[in-house]
């Protein structure tokens, strides 16, 4: 076993989540002795419970998670629980070794990982990448934040050329020997303000995916973002700026000059996801790949839901579900790769974003505005003064109030610019509620 950890005691797992319930699985694969821990009520947790429990493994839950702490040898933290919580803190004030899942699972990978962080754009590079190696003839699968977890998948990786690993900044808080053959930084902008104190908290976690890189490995980062100086061979890119090794010059992705790609032959739109593929396509290079091999794995790309979706057009404006756009920079990115008029459906849970920053953005491409959720006032009261702003209590009805102010020949745009969970369960079920709510509106 290739651990660091004292299993010589029980190993905890923190969080019955994806990513604890995979842990838990892959310690007691080994043998390890693991109970998984979590603060939820064992109502809510019955279903997970019996999960475990048919792989032989123990949950503790709510108070009970708390008892015989001193039980633990070793603990296993899942990326959604804040370091900062009460039963995290138990462990480090009895002075157990925690570990994040994700340090877990790269101890005992046995492949090479290409790891891809950033604010926007993860999980779209991540399956570019992974269906670009693919398509290459190197076996590789997708996992990390994007889903199924790594620690799920890392006991086949011998029989891989290389796993696509999406890494979010919570992972990336808890790593000690994490090193990726190849580190993606695709962007940086305000988002998880809700976790992190400041954004300097947040870069601080992010920046950790370069903390052991060597100068075997490859770095491919974003040349508009201000870097710590990297040991790795390094590609830079920018959709937005010259003299980057990947350039967009029209509708065409250069390398160093060379056109590799263009934008319209494939399904994706939008500066941002010209940067995107730029990115795979540096990763394609670092691993000494043809752009020939690479090309049509990334032309034959299609586009996840709610991101720039369009869901249909009626009565001549187009209804586009960008639910995904939990943060301000991807509303940004959506405003600016509409050419149309924008009736624009905003709002959502208070992350503490400041939506000073898009304004005049706003006032610039938009019609008319509709807030919903926890946000809208504070929204309007920034925005108000520049545009229409009309406030609406359900989805429903935002949808309604967006087609009374539309005109033909206008967008509306369903890009939230935060996150959901003050009225659905996440941006997936607010994304469908928008496409069930316009298909049953329009039919
Ligand atoms: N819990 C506690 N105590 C607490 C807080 C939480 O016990 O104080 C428990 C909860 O009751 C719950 C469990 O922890 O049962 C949840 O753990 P988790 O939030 O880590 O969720 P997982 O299901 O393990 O999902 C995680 C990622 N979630 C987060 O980082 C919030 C998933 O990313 C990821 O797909 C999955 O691991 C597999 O790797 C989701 C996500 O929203 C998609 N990520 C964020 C994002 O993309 O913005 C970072």
């Amino acid at each position: 076993m290739n651990s660091t950890l004292n299993h010589s005691k029980k190993t905890a797992v923190l969080g019955a989540g994806e990513s604890g319930i995979a842990a838990a699985k892959l310690l007691a694969a080994e043998g390890v002795s693991v109970c998984v821990l979590d603060t939820a009520s064992a109502e809510s947790l019955a279903a997970r419970a019996a999960t475990l429990l048919a792989s032989g493994i123990d949950l503790r839950c709510g108070a009970d998670a708390f008892v015989g702490i001193e039980e633990y040898g070793a603990a296993i933290l899942s990326p959604g629980i804040d370091p900062k919580v009460p039963l995290v803190c138990a462990f480090q004030e009895a002075g157990v070794e925690i570990i994040g899942e994700l340090e877990l699972a790269f101890q005992r990978c046995r492949c090479p990982i290409v790891a891809i962080t950033g604010t926007n754009g993860k999980t779209t590079t991540t399956q570019l990448i992974d269906s670009m190696f693919n398509a290459a003839g190197v076996p590789s699968v997708a996992c990390g934040n994007i889903g199924p977890a790594f620690s799920a998948k890392v006991s086949g990786s011998d029989q891989l050329g290389v796993m696509a690993v999406e890494v979010s900044s919570f992972q990336l808080e808890t790593v000690l020997r994490f090193r990726p053959k190849v580190s993606v930084w695709l962007n940086f902008a305000p988002d998880h303000l809700d976790r992190y104190s400041s954004m300097e908290e947040y870069y601080a976690a992010k920046v950790r995916i370069f903390d052991n890189l060597t100068p075997d490995d490859w770095a491919v980062v974003n040349a508009r973002d201000m870097l710590p100086a990297l040991s790795a061979k390094t590609l830079r890119f920018s959709a937005y700026q010259p003299g980057a090794d990947f350039e967009l010059i029209g509708d065409v992705i250069c390398f160093r000059g060379t056109p590799v790609l263009e934008m319209s032959a494939t399904r994706l739109r939008g500066a941002h996801n010209a940067e995107n593929l730029m990115a795979a396509l540096a990763v394609g290079f670092a691993w000494g790949l043809e752009w020939d091999a690479l090309r049509d794995a990334l032309c034959d790309y299609r586009p996840l839901p709610h991101r720039c979706e369009l869901v249909t057009e009626w009565e001549g404006v187009a209804y586009v579900n960008d639910s995904k756009a939990t943060n301000l920079d991807a509303l940004e990115k959506a405003l600016h790769s509409e050419s149309r008029r924008v009736v624009l459906i905003a709002g959502g849970k208070d992350k503490g974003f400041e939506f000073e920053s898009v304004k005049s953005l706003v006032s610039e491409r938009c019609r008319a505005v509709v807030l919903i959720g926890e946000m809208a006032p504070r929204i309007e009261a920034i925005w108000a003064d520049c545009i229409p702003c009309h406030r609406s209590e359900s989805l429903l009805n935002a949808v309604d109030r967006a087609r009374e102010l539309s005109e033909p020949g206008d967008v509306v745009l369903f890009s939230p610019g935060t996150s959901s969970f003050d009225m659905f369960k996440n941006y997936a079920d607010r994304g469908n509620q928008f496409r069930n709510i316009v298909q049953s509106l329009s039919s």
